[in-house]
């Protein structure tokens, strides 16, 4: 399949999905995901950094690069025409699309994950989960696909519809091409990226990082949800953790719109994602802002996570 002389690691986003009989609404909407990014990379390249004069739900100031991003991206969904409901961190309630559900997807995104970095010239992402229909609040198991987007060195798309986890990257003529296909995670984790404060830390979770230490894993935290996990997914050999923390139980990271996401991803790549307790795509949303404490990464790691909080909380 495919053009002679040209290898499969050239091939498009779109010409990729065709090729795996993708469902045509589906990569229309992976597509204007994709277009909307060139403008939001433009726009941290060379964009304002001044402060929107704005706050979000969570009452953090936006800056404008967060406002712009949301703007762009939800101008695309909106006129995708196979997009029913948005929710997204930088608005406080579901954006109706459409009425009519039927044959239509639902969105859930962060546009600018990490923004506080951007003014450090550090690593951003933008992350987006898809439902099938216009029922944000299912369990992330049901998502039909999920995708990060990562503004470093160079702009990379990582991507699953449930059948592996591919990596495309832009070219110079600002189109994805896919460049790793089926990664796959090992089993026993070589770094750690420890979030929240350490004093904070159960003792569970204290006991699982001096035991990560002990087997000399390595620490890896920018502070960026989308390049820590892609460090990760990338090497094959890492966990992830933003734990229950005390006067925190659920941690700070929001569960529709990074952990499902990335849960999804990484078990797709056969690794893990859990709460401490139990898998976070098994985690029933009550509400737009939920957040969950998550261990995400080897199998081996989480399910060692898993025990150790079981023990000693
Ligand atoms: P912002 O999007 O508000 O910058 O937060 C980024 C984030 O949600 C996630 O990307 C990081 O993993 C996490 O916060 C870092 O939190 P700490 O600054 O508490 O380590």
């Amino acid at each position: 399949m495919g053009e002679p002389g040209k290898t499969k690691f050239q091939i498009n986003l779109r010409r990729y999905l065709r090729e795996n009989d993708e469902n045509r609404d589906l990569t229309r909407l992976i597509c204007e995901i994709a277009e909307a990014s060139k403008y939001i990379v433009n726009s941290i390249r060379t964009g304002d950094l001044g402060v929107a004069g704005t706050s979000n739900l969570y009452g953090e100031e936006q800056l404008a690069l967060d406002v712009l991003s949301d703007r762009i991206l939800r101008k695309r969904l909106a006129h995708s025409g196979v997009v029913a409901n948005i929710v997204s961190e930088e608005t406080n309630d579901i954006i109706t699309v459409s009425e009519e559900c039927e044959g239509k997807y639902s969105v859930a995104y962060d546009p600018l994950d990490g923004s506080s970095l951007v003014d450090v010239n550090l690593a951003v992402g933008t992350i987006v989960s898809i439902y099938e229909g216009g029922n944000l609040f299912l369990p992330g198991r049901k998502q039909v696909a999920a995708l990060y987007i990562l503004y470093g060195p160079r702009t990379t798309m990582v991507l699953s519809t449930g059948n592996g986890v591919h990596e495309f990257s832009m070219n110079q003529l600002m189109e994805y091409t896919l460049t790793r296909e089926n990664m796959r995670m090992d089993e026993k984790a070589s770094i750690y990226a420890p979030g929240g404060q350490r004093n904070l830390y159960s003792k569970g979770t204290e006991s699982f990082v001096s035991d990560l230490e002990r087997h000399g894993a390595k620490l890896r935290y920018s502070g960026g949800f989308v390049p820590d996990i892609n460090q990760i997914l990338l090497k094959g050999k890492g966990v992830f953790l933003y734990p229950h923390l005390k006067g925190h139980p659920n941690g700070k990271l929001r569960l529709l719109y990074e952990l499902n996401p990335m849960a999804f991803l990484i078990e797709q790549a056969g690794g893990a994602a859990s709460t401490g307790r139990i898998p976070i795509l098994d985690l029933q949303p009550e509400g737009i802002d939920d957040r969950a404490p998550v261990f995400i990464g080897c199998k081996e790691d989480v399910a060692r996570a898993e025990t150790m909080i079981a023990e000693l909380g």
